[in-house]
């Protein structure tokens, strides 16, 4: 499942020294019952694309050289983001069975430890920071981890998503266009976390505030895309491919770009958008290479 090697075989060593520190950062600790530690190592260790931490490293060697002084922010945000799979699997929520090719969380556990294991990766993210980081960037990257893990973004998004399938009673879109509206729960549900990716990556390399905003527009471009292809996958590609139930979207009658767009101009916008990311970063020369290339990925991406 690992396509990014694939892509790119350069990455290996990055993507080994992410999983080396998954590994330890999960590894059993005082109190935490053997299941919930099996659950959490479980879901965090199973073959995900690794794409927010390797932003996260690369964002740092954009602006230092180096990608190492980012492992521990990158680990951080696989965490949230692996407890956002967990939770959006639940049957209060999008009730998968399948995901990553494996039964989801609390399908090979259970409901209360899956939300456990999820609750627990948080605080784990915010523990791995605190642990690790001096204090200034410590804080700086809690700021940036909160809130793009908050109530306005991953959550709200979260929450507008289920409403835009009718759960609450009707789509209150507050005078937005249905295609406004989608590319506001995208911003927030998936661009939000892709963009605190670089973020975090640009604080552990000591970026200025001029990088940071590079990386901010690299990063929002490539949100975006990556969503408008994961909603095409969803119509172009079979579960077996994916690790994940397909055509749910449409089952659903939910807002989608291939929904609202088509297909082919939905493919279109990926490209300007990684366009539009390429441009963003070429302020870092072949320091920026390695996410220029990444954004291509995105678009590429067949999982
Ligand atoms: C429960 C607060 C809360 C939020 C859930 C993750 C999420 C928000 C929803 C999942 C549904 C979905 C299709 C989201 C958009 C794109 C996305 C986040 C896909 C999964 O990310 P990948 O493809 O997954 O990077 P891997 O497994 O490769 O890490």
């Amino acid at each position: 499942m690992l396509a990014l090697n694939d892509l790119t075989s350069d990455l290996a060593p990055l993507l080994a020294a992410i999983e080396e520190q998954l590994n330890r950062f999960t590894s059993p600790c005082e109190g935490s019952p053997e299941r919930l530690t099996s659950a959490i190592r479980y879901s965090v260790l199973a073959p995900g694309k690794r794409l927010r931490p390797l932003l996260c490293l690369l964002a740092c060697e954009a602006v230092s050289g180096d990608w190492k002084a980012a492992l521990p922010a990158a680990c951080a945000i696989e965490f949230i983001h692996v407890y956002s799979l967990i939770h959006d699997d639940l049957p209060a929520m999008d009730d998968d069975t399948l995901r990553r090719g494996r039964p989801c969380c609390h399908i090979q556990f259970d409901e209360a430890t899956a939300i456990l294991a999820g609750d627990s990766l948080q605080m784990l993210a915010v523990q791995v920071i605190c642990q690790e980081l001096d204090a200034q960037p410590a804080r700086e990257s809690l700021r940036i981890l909160s809130e793009a893990a908050g109530r306005g973004k991953l959550v709200g998004g979260q929450q507008d998503d289920l409403a835009a399938e009718g759960r609450f009673g009707p789509v209150n879109m507050a005078e937005l266009t249905p295609l406004e509206f989608l590319k506001s729960i995208h911003r927030r549900k998936t661009s939000a976390l892709i963009e605190a990716s670089l973020q975090l990556g640009g604080v552990a390399g000591g970026a200025s505030l001029d990088h940071l905003r590079s990386l901010s527009d690299y990063g929002m471009a490539i949100g975006l895309a990556f969503q408008v292809v994961d909603d095409c996958l969803d119509v172009e590609s079979t579960a077996e491919q994916l690790g994940k139930k397909t055509r749910k979207d449409s089952e659903l009658g939910k807002l989608t770009y291939p929904s609202l767009l088509g297909l082919e101009p939905s493919r279109a916008l990926a490209e300007r958008l990684i366009g539009e990311a390429s441009v963003a970063v070429a302020v870092f020369k072949d320091r920026g290479l390695r996410l220029a290339r990444l954004a291509q990925f995105v678009v590429e991406r067949k999982v």
